[in-house]
């Protein structure tokens, strides 16, 4: 059986433009046979003109999320979940769950007294802090306390855990990892902490103080 063959041709000079025969067709199929193909027949796909995007434009609302979001307190836990996330899927592009492009984006929850283990990765993450209190991450045993508005950086591989003291509120940050973009590079690994959780080597907010100031020397 004949299977559904590709041909983008373009009637430009300077772009593959040839036609299909019985004759070629034959050829195609006996590259095929040999996992080849005649570049002619997609040249003008695998080199467009310009950039083209798979993603599709979408408006993710918090307001829209947020109940989602908190409801998937009660479903699962960080134990069985390793992070308890709603991620943005954009349509275009849920083969590599980016939210657009090649950035994955979720929104993360987690309730007072809950921890969710170390780990490290390839991909490196940016956290927006949206609500809640008592929120820390420790990232290579600097633990930095988040509040709302605030911003933290989990640089590649890493080791990083989050969770809420048991006297703070359920707290939702939003997450944005290069992991589609590592992914489509090859060069994803990823480690679940010996010991689930880190020893905290430094003194709290350490990183804050130090970088968060001015007074940057020359
Ligand atoms: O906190 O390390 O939303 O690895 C998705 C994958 C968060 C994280 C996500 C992750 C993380």
């Amino acid at each position: 059986m004949a299977q559904e063959r590709e041909n983008h041709r373009e009637d430009v000079v300077g772009r593959a433009n040839v036609e299909d025969t019985p004759e070629l067709l034959a050829y195609y199929d006996e590259l095929a046979r040999h996992k080849a193909g005649a570049l002619w027949t997609v040249a003008n796909k695998i080199e467009p003109w310009e950039p083209k995007s798979q993603s599709v434009p979408v408006v993710w609302r918090y307001r829209d999320l947020r109940a989602h979001v908190l409801r998937s307190v009660e479903l699962v836990t960080p134990e069985k979940a390793g992070r308890r996330v709603v991620y943005l899927n954009n349509p275009g592009r849920s083969d590599v769950a980016a939210a657009v492009g090649w950035i994955y984006g979720g929104l993360q929850v987690m309730n007072p007294g809950e921890v969710a283990s170390a780990h490290r990765h390839s991909a490196s993450a940016i956290r927006f802090i949206i609500e809640g209190s008592g929120a820390y991450t420790v990232v290579d045993g600097h633990k930095m306390t988040l509040g709302a508005n605030d911003f933290v950086l989990t640089p590649n591989d890493t080791w990083h855990e989050h969770g809420v003291e048991a006297t703070g509120s359920p707290c939702i940050w939003q997450d944005g990892l290069d992991i589609p973009f590592v992914n489509a590079m090859e060069a994803n690994f990823y480690e679940v902490h010996p010991d689930l959780s880190q020893a905290v080597g430094y003194a709290v907010d350490d990183m804050t103080k130090t970088w968060g100031n001015a007074g940057l020397r020359p």
